[in-house]
């Protein structure tokens, strides 16, 4: 397989001459070719073939110790002018950087394979689809890629003799940290990774293009590349209604996603459907709504705390055609465990580091004695999850009916809030913050401010990037409603009030009431909240002053967020749009009044 098109293969010449590879292979979508791959990552131990009764085409790969997650202070955005990639963003000049980087690429592939990775993110030749080639020495980041994305020849057909795709290289190098760069050239369509052999770092389709890139691009054309989930809520009617929802990373995007109704919802009828667990691109349709599609065609979910009470549809989304990350290794059945899988840990077994792993020195407040890295992964096609849209592969998407924005706050939060109008929202969106727990290192209870759930994903300016979702909703004939919501609310002890799980679906019906017009609200100084009693709690084991709690709004600790927002506008710069300064004084006041 390869290609005529010129500007392809000048590219990839350039690139060829500068990391020298010994050999070049084009990635052709076959099954055949992917069967090759593995058969020789399993010969040269880059991956390991687990149990084919119990896991079927599953494989175990191992990170480098030093290598394990995305990595926000050596991820630069390259633009001409500083100001373009803001304050938020790490920036270098592009022209020194590509200087800097060439030298670290120079005869990096000496000896290797260097494959070539056409994709699809969305459906091939979609209105909505944009096209990448990556280009890898690694066959780890080829076998994902297949999962993640749509790769292949019709990829190229699709691209006919177009200069428009995004040319990603990655080089594995030395895996040194110091060294470690995950740069973006927004206005050369570029994407440079080094280093590096991490998921997030090295699938160039994911975060590294599918937000970063597709951000400054959506900016430019007019729609939306969002970190947000999609899913379809089913009534016993057979009507489905489409919500987006955007939080931080750790705060349960693959769960809500692949949300399994409570009990007596079930029983009625209601479903919900996965259209997607973290990335979403929006667009005007022609009848004047919002439309979501998924670019990605997989999950790059995180393992630990996967179970079958937490996360059924993933978990068995995983039982096929997998690759997991920095998991544990059961020598006694040859499968894989993590942390919060089950209550029995293997006996028998090698930890993520590729060593012997004893569990019963396992202490859940000490990370270095888990068996598996808390960021470990698992790879998994999207249409191995029993809970997949029936339109997950519409070309032209879903149609959003909702945008939900939420975060991990003790306090300040209530369960669910509705925003006033689409630019009220953005507002809600700009100010979204997550407080740090006890799972991630550093200060228990610390805010960060997380817009939109975008702050390490925006490709330009943030200020910029508010200034795009005000002018989307200009744009919008018929805008989704936006609202807040938070899982997370704690009691003075600092356990959690709301059972959470299946349990969101309550507060989604709240929201798709309202958005039907169905249902009635109370107005407070930050929007609409619901009347305790239009939160079914049937069959929870929570009274009616608990949703009262769970719904308050306290405005001391409110005021005091105010001051934390004043200083984060302040922090991204002159290009925080003026209505949001308009935004934040109103919601200032009303609090105050
Ligand atoms: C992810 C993230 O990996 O948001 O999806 O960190
Ligand atoms: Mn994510």
């Amino acid at each position: 397989m390869t290609t005529n098109n010129k500007k392809v293969l000048a590219w990839i010449d350039e690139m060829s001459k500068m990391t020298k590879p010994s050999k070049i292979v084009w990635i052709d979508g076959s099954e055949e070719q992917a069967e090759k791959l593995r058969a020789e990552a399993c010969s040269t131990g880059e991956l390991i073939k687990l149990n084919q009764k119990l896991l079927p085409n599953c494989y175990l790969h191992r990170t480098a110790v030093n290598d394990v997650a995305r990595v926000e202070d050596r991820t630069f955005i390259c633009t001409r002018k500083k100001e373009d990639a803001g304050n938020i963003n790490n920036w270098m000049d592009p022209k020194e950087c590509y200087e800097k980087l060439s030298k670290l690429y120079d005869g990096s592939m000496a000896g290797k394979t260097m494959y070539i990775i056409p994709y699809s993110m969305g459906i091939v030749g979609s209105d909505f689809a944009k096209i990448g080639i990556e280009l890898t020495d690694s066959v780890y980041v080829v076998l994902n890629m297949l999962i993640m994305t749509r790769v292949g020849k019709n990829v190229l057909d699709a691209l006919g003799d177009n200069g428009d795709f995004v040319k990603g290289l990655h080089a594995r190098a030395q895996l040194d940290e110091k060294n470690r760069y995950i740069v973006h050239f927004p206005e050369d369509n570029t994407i440079w990774s080094i280093n590096s052999g991490y998921g997030g770092n090295v699938l160039l389709g994911k975060k590294c293009f599918a937000l970063r890139i597709a951000s400054y691009l959506g900016r430019k054309e007019g729609w939306m590349a969002e970190h947000m989930l999609i899913l379809g809520l089913e009534s016993p009617d057979g009507n489905i209604k489409y919500i987006c929802a955007a939080f931080p990373s750790a705060c349960g995007k693959t769960n809500l996603a692949m949300l399994i109704p409570p009990e007596i919802y079930a029983k009625k009828g209601y479903k919900v459907w996965c259209v997607g667990d973290d990335i979403a691109w929006l667009r005007v349709g022609s009848d004047g709504r919002l439309w979501a599609v998924n670019p990605e065609n997989g999950f790059f979910g995180v393992a630990p705390g996967t179970n079958e009470k937490s996360n059924p549809n993933a978990l068995h989304t995983t039982k096929k055609n997998t690759i997991f990350t920095n998991v544990v290794h059961n020598l006694d059945n040859n499968t894989v465990w993590w942390e919060g899988l089950d209550k029995n840990p293997p006996a028998n077994a090698i930890d993520w580091k590729g060593n012997k792993w004893d569990y019963t020195k396992y202490n859940k407040n000490d990370k270095s004695t888990c068996g598996a890295h808390p960021n470990s992964r698992f790879t998994a096609m999207a249409t191995n999850c029993p809970c997949i849209s029936s339109e997950f592969n519409n070309p032209a998407g879903v149609p959003i009916t909702a945008i939900v924005f939420g975060g991990r706050r003790a306090k300040t939060a209530p369960l669910v809030y509705q925003s006033t109008s689409w630019q009220n929202g953005a507002f809600v969106g700009s100010i979204m913050a997550s407080e740090t727990t006890a799972a991630a290192a550093g200060a228990v209870g610390v805010v960060r401010r997380d817009p939109m759930a975008m702050r390490p994903f925006v490709g330009y300016d943030m200020g910029d990037y508010f200034a795009h979702w005000l002018s989307m909703g200009t744009r919008i004939p018929h805008p989704p409603k936006i609202f807040h919501v938070n899982w997370f609310r704690t009691d003075d002890e600092g356990n959690f009030i709301w059972p959470g799980f299946g349990d969101n679906m309550r507060v989604l019906l709240w929201i798709l009431d309202r958005c039907a017009g169905n249902v009635d609200a109370d107005i407070t100084p930050i929007g609409y909240i619901p009347k305790p009693e239009d939160i079914n709690i049937e069959g929870l084991d929570i009274a009616l002053d608990t949703v009262k709690e769970l719904l308050k709004v306290d405005k001391a600790s409110w005021l005091e967020d105010i001051e934390n927002i004043k200083a984060f506008y302040k922090q991204i710069g002159d290009r925080v749009p003026v209505t949001m300064y308009d935004e934040l004084a109103a919601l200032e006041a009303r609090l105050k009044a």
